[in-house]
């Protein structure tokens, strides 16, 4: 039975020599029986669309890491499927060897964003997190963070060894150039990599869009995740309808509820680490925060920079003065997805095929009907974007 072991997870797309150093030279520092490797199925924190398939990153690392008899190669989150949450893998660990003392291992990337991670604090609870810093001003910079996340409650070593700042990313591009990297890569995955043909320039990707699902397959409860899919719908056909982007319908409605099954520590915790401050309706209001937090999560942690995605999601539960029409796109979708069964469904599912105006009128003030029959504090936003409305309205009239 293995004392102390170490999860070592990452995309390994593909593993190079600088992962197996990094794996072997903690082994050695903190006496682990052993390290697991395990590659992720999506990386919930880092999208790319040029990923090669999960076996294949599967395969290249158990060849790496064969000659080593202190790593072993998991294939649990690729079996997993979905996005590959660090927190899951180190509970199953923890179930799987009760007796056992985790570590989890990090290159200086991502030990930098740990803090961010999916159930941070009970992956701190869980394991001691290292980091292999890649030069000295590096270690300078990852023991100052250090000393944030063990104000945080984790405890952290960063290695006095440091390990090349080699990336998988250059390990592509020069296999894309049609040179073998085997300075970088075993001789074993260059020969993988050849007989694949991955990394050339017509591999095979997987969309973003996949991705997005796998993400919100991870971390929705199966019917909301439902849900996000039939408000994507829904909001492509409403786009196409009223001269919206549908892709960018599509990926707002998958991902409008990204945070709505997180409790609401981490979701003030997102708050906190981004520095975004609560309105007085906002502090009150729990059910608000997936709306405002979810769009931080989509800029800050998966990258998306489109302006109007992320207003949208942002404004997705109140609503605001000046939407636009991707914005309201999405308010509605929200309402009409196929999913939902309230009493008023069927109204409102009329009106949105008819009116964007009318539907909007008679969503908010639903929303606001309801919020007052429940004694709950209505967002300013709300009022003003029923003001705006109704003034919309008896211009119209009038
Ligand atoms: O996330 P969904 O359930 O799909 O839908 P949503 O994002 O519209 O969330 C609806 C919840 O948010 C519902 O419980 C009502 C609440 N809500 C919407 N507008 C306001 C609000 N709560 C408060 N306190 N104030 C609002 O203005
Ligand atoms: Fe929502
Ligand atoms: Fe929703």
């Amino acid at each position: 039975m293995p004392k102390r072991i170490a999860l070592f997870g990452g995309t390994f797309d593909p593993i190079h020599n600088g992962h197996v150093e990094l794996a072997r030279e903690f082994a050695a520092l903190l006496s682990l029986d052993k390290v697991v490797v395990m590659p992720t199925f999506i990386p919930p924190h880092k999208l790319k669309n040029d990923m090669a398939p999960a076996v294949d990153r599967l395969a290249m690392c158990r060849l790496a890491c064969e000659p080593y008899k202190e790593l072993t190669v998991s294939d649990l989150e690729i079996n997993r499927r979905g996005a590959s949450y660090t927190v899951l893998t180190l509970e199953q660990l923890h179930r799987q060897y009760p007796d056992s003392e985790l570590f989890l291992l990090t290159g200086a990337d991502m030990f930098l964003t740990v803090g961010t991670w999916y159930r941070f604090a009970d992956i701190a609870r869980l394991a001691t997190i290292c980091a292999a810093p890649r030069d000295e001003a590096d270690a300078v910079c990852l023991r100052e963070h250090a000393q944030k996340l063990e104000a945080l409650g984790a405890q952290c070593v960063v290695a006095e060894f440091t390990v090349p700042a080699w990336s998988s990313t250059v390990v592509r591009e020069r296999l894309k150039n049609g040179e073998i990297p085997r300075d970088m890569i075993s001789s074993k995955v260059a020969d993988y990599i050849a007989a694949h043909q991955l990394y050339t320039e017509n591999r095979r990707y997987i969309s973003k869009e996949e991705q997005y699902v796998d993400i919100i397959r991870g971390r929705l409860t199966p019917r909301r995740f439902e849900h996000s899919l039939a408000v994507a719908e829904q909001a492509v056909h409403l786009a196409k309808k009223y001269g919206a982007d549908p892709d960018k319908a599509r990926t707002a409605g998958l991902l409008h509820d990204i945070l709505k099954d997180t409790d609401g520590d981490s979701q003030l915790q997102i708050f906190k680490e981004f520095g975004i401050l609560l309105d007085a309706v906002e502090e009150k209001a729990p059910k608000l925060w997936h709306a405002r937090a979810g769009a931080v999560f989509l800029q800050r942690v998966l990258g998306i920079e489109d302006k109007e995605i992320l207003d949208a999601v942002r404004y997705h539960t109140t609503a605001r003065a000046g939407m636009s029409l991707l914005e309201t796109v999405l308010y509605l979708a929200d309402f009409t997805s196929a999913d939902r069964d309230y009493p008023d469904v069927d109204v409102m599912r009329e009106l949105t095929e008819r009116d964007l105006d009318a539907a909007m009128q008679y969503a908010v003030a639903y929303t606001i009907d309801d919020l007052k029959e429940q004694e709950r504090p209505v967002h300013p936003d709300t009022l003003a974007c029923y003001k705006e409305i109704m003034e919309r309205i008896d211009d119209t009239n009038g």
